[in-house]
């Protein structure tokens, strides 16, 4: 397999060998549990023949599923790189230290930790990694311990009373903030005393001299930028000096974007790396890695951090550490550039394929790489038209828009997204096609009703437009292949 293993490049060098490989994988599954085997094929099918538009999922190379699958699955490696708790993982640790290195290239961070296994592991080790040396430092110094280890039980009960006020200020779920960024139910919310920053209600935009106002009123420990359902750039050299105004710490949270930053796209003061203390991200969004999380800090929040095991962490993943080497080598290559500026520009075509259509979308478009449609405009709910557009063969997820009417539940947006689409060879043209398509789904869409008036659930898709759209997006699929020349 050559670098350019890129899952759209012609001549597809890779597909033969990855074939073989798949084949006999998949023979030997089969003879210790044949539904398995049967599960993995129909998945690749489905995949295959579906426009899988969630704006969080992407299609890994070959290269980085194959290094899923060996022995690296085995080993225990509590500990850090070179300090395991565990005998013989000098493997483990040229897989984890690679996986490091690569990151700090590829992202221009001073230190990188490649254990935790989500991004809301992730996001947990930052929060803890800050918490202990913001807060946990000058009491180890007052206590005259040197690590945290040193700490008797009465010492950890006068730090949990300092940890216990600790606060923070992220982005609202309902205008695209994550669980993890102090919403209620999630531990962030709970180990926090917590306040939100929203959008503007009239643009859809983040307002900063809002954040700004609320950073000053509420003094937070931690101010915590980035977003999963926000369909815009951020400028986080302005986010730094709020937080430095305020004396907080920045958490940049870039799950979701962490391809187009790795990617060139967002640069500048869209760059969260040199601006934020901590920056967090998934690897298997628009980065195209494993799934799993990823922690860049700075030298001074390194130490913290890289005491994510036995903080917060068990046993690192040592063959998905490996998998993200993999695909952070992938995406150090010229052809991820590309494919970053792709994703951006596609969904900017998917965004005036909408608006062209007369749908309203969430801020009036996008500058990133996904799209936030309101669907009350089609008299919909998220959820019915989630359904529906199952129904057609299109694959996306229905989200909360700002002050959604309907909840967290039932929802009043779709979000979209291009990595996936993208990865296959999807262009401006292809993905103008999609938004006809999407449209025509929900024109011809009702809602069912209920004995209470219209159902939040409950629809009624018109006969032929499923059949129609499956149709015409099976052509579009067809000449895009996912994992082209790969058969089983
Ligand atoms: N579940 C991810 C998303 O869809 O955005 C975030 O955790």
């Amino acid at each position: 397999m050559t670098a350019d293993s890129s899952l759209t490049a012609p001549g597809v060098e890779y597909a033969a060998t990855a074939s073989e490989a798949y084949r006999a994988a998949l023979a030997v599954i089969e003879s210790v549990e044949p539904r398995i085997a049967a599960a993995t094929r129909k998945e690749l099918a489905d995949q295959r023949d579906s426009l899988k538009l969630i704006a969080s999922e992407n299609y890994a190379s070959p290269a980085v599923l194959l290094t899923m699958g060996t022995w690296f699955s085995d080993k225990y490696a509590e500990g850090t790189i070179g300090h395991r708790f565990y005998a013989a993982c000098q493997n483990v640790d040229t897989v984890e230290a690679l996986a490091a290195e690569h990151a700090r290239e590829l992202f221009g961070a001073p230190y990188a930790y490649a254990q935790p296994h989500s991004g809301i592991d992730a996001n947990l080790v930052a929060y803890w990694a800050i918490l202990a040396t913001r807060i946990e430092a000058p009491g180890l110094a007052e206590l005259g311990a040197k690590n945290v280890n040193d700490l008797s039980e009465q010492d950890w009960e006068a730090l949990r009373a300092k940890l216990g006020n600790q606060r923070l200020l992220g982005m609202s779920l309902e205008t695209g903030g994550h669980l993890t960024h102090g919403f209620r139910p999630n531990v962030s919310g709970k180990m926090f005393h917590q306040r939100s920053y929203g959008t503007d209600p009239e643009t859809g935009l983040i307002d900063y001299a809002a954040v700004a106002a609320a950073a000053r009123e509420f003094k937070p420990l931690i101010l915590v930028a980035g977003y999963s359902a926000y369909p815009r750039r951020v400028n986080f050299a302005t986010m730094r000096e709020i937080a430095d105004e305020v004396g907080a710490t920045l958490l940049v949270d870039m799950a979701h974007f962490a391809g187009l930053v790795a990617g060139k796209v967002f640069t500048g003061d869209e760059d969260p790396v040199p601006h934020a203390h901590v920056t967090t991200t998934t690897t298997h969004k628009s980065l195209r890695g494993p799934r799993g999380g990823l922690v860049l800090a700075t030298e001074e929040y390194a130490p913290a951090v890289d005491k994510g095991c036995p903080m917060v962490l068990g046993g690192p993943l040592s063959h998905v550490m490996a998998a993200k080497a993999v695909a952070l080598a992938e995406a150090r290559q010229p052809a991820f550039r590309e494919y970053a500026q792709a994703v951006a520009d596609n969904a900017k075509a998917l965004a005036d394929g909408f608006l062209k259509r007369g749908a309203r979308l969430v801020t009036g478009g996008t500058d990133n790489h996904l799209v936030l449609l309101d669907v009350t405009s089609f008299g919909l709910t998220g959820r019915q038209a989630e359904s529906a557009l199952l129904d057609a063969g299109v694959v996306t997820n229905r989200n909360s828009i700002p002050a959604d009417p309907n909840g967290a539940w039932y929802t009043s947006g779709i979000r979209f997204g291009t990595p996936a689409l993208t990865t296959r060879g999807f262009g401006a043209a292809e993905f103008d096609r999609v938004a006809e398509l999407v449209v025509d789904v929900l024109k011809n869409t009702e809602p069912a009703a209920a004995s209470n008036g219209p159902s939040k659930a409950k629809y009624t898709l018109a006969d032929g437009v499923a059949d129609r759209v499956h149709a015409a997006s099976a052509e579009i699929l067809a000449a895009n292949p996912l994992y082209p020349g790969l058969t089983l």
